[in-house]
């Protein structure tokens, strides 16, 4: 198999673009790629201090990486949400960033919070002990680090939230939320949601990125990542769409960035249109401020009453 641009050894073949790259060309595409998004839509300029929610896995740590190469003013955010499940998996995945930065990039800014040592309790005991967790940490989960990436956006004044979502996260969500209708998050699903009453700007340059394309990115930067996914993810819905969408990918290559990429132009031009449900209004919780749709605590200082 040989490179497209240069003839030597290809180590990637990506069947959706008809492309075969080498090393260097592969990391040379992958930042292109992730430049070009942030430019198409116009997510941050040069001079913006960014948030990247880093996780110790390949995309968050792939997508860092090639903000910091980019020039971007990116620090990184790391949320301990104290998942050990006999794995140390959240101990891990802190080590996996901070030998990141160690290795790769030492002038780079790791902030950390500890949801236990902060809050009182991590994620595994507030599903055990919050009516909205019961059984289900990932509710819990999602809701926290929410939260917290918020204030820790706001309170440091960053222009944007990035996350590391790839094509296949989003083509995942797109199937889920196509399949049951649920029109209010159609008109809602972006790679950037504006900032709004007191909601940091969220970004997500790696959005036209298949997931094996930040894995191959890593490994061929030599940046350690864990690679055992969360505890808790096993049997997901999402995991499930994933599968799902693979299968077609592979039989017909390019369906999965077609699928999502088409939704986008098709929304964005105005082809389609899926009404969301009446907006809801957003005031301040009373106990920490952030905003909320619900009564006068929001859902996260609920989670600890
Ligand atoms: S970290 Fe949290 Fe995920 Fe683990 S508990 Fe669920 S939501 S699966 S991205
Ligand atoms: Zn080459
Ligand atoms: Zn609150």
């Amino acid at each position: 198999m040989k490179c497209s641009k240069c003839g030597g050894t290809a180590v990637i073949n990506m069947r959706q673009h008809r492309l075969r790259l080498c090393g260097p060309h592969f990391v040379e595409w992958f930042q292109t790629m992730v430049q070009r998004t942030i430019e198409t839509y116009r997510m941050f300029g040069p001079e913006d201090r960014i948030l990247v929610a880093v996780s110790g896995g390949k995309d968050s740590l792939a997508l860092w990486d090639v903000l910091l190469g980019l020039g971007y003013r990116a620090e990184g955010l790391y949320i301990g949400l104290g998942i050990d499940e006999g794995l140390d998996y959240s101990a891990t995945s802190l080590q996996m960033c901070r030998t990141f930065v160690e290795q790769h990039r030492p002038e780079a800014v790791l902030h950390a919070v500890d949801l236990a040592g902060e809050y009182g309790r991590s994620v595994p005991e507030l599903a055990r002990s919050s009516r909205r967790g019961r059984g289900k940490p990932c509710s819990v989960c999602g809701l926290v680090k929410r939260h917290i990436m918020n204030r820790f956006a706001r309170e440091g004044s960053f222009a944007a939230i990035a996350t590391g979502h790839n094509l296949d996260d989003e083509a995942a969500v797109l199937m889920q939320n196509t399949l049951h209708w649920q029109t209010g998050y159609l008109a809602r699903q972006a790679p950037v949601l504006e900032e709004r009453a007191g909601l940091a700007r969220k970004v997500k340059p790696l959005v036209r990125l298949y997931e094996r394309e930040p894995a191959a990115y890593a490994l061929l930067r030599g940046i350690n990542y864990i690679y055992d996914e969360c505890p808790f993810a096993k049997g997901s819905t999402t995991n499930y769409y994933k599968e799902l969408l693979n299968q077609l990918e592979f039989h017909s290559p390019g369906a999965k960035q077609q699928f999502y990429l088409h939704f986008l132009q098709a929304r964005d031009s105005g082809a389609v249109t899926f009404v969301a449900e009446g907006r809801v209004e957003l005031h301040p919780c009373l106990r920490c401020g952030q905003p909320t749709t619900a009564g006068d605590l929001c859902a996260f200082c609920r989670l600890w009453e």
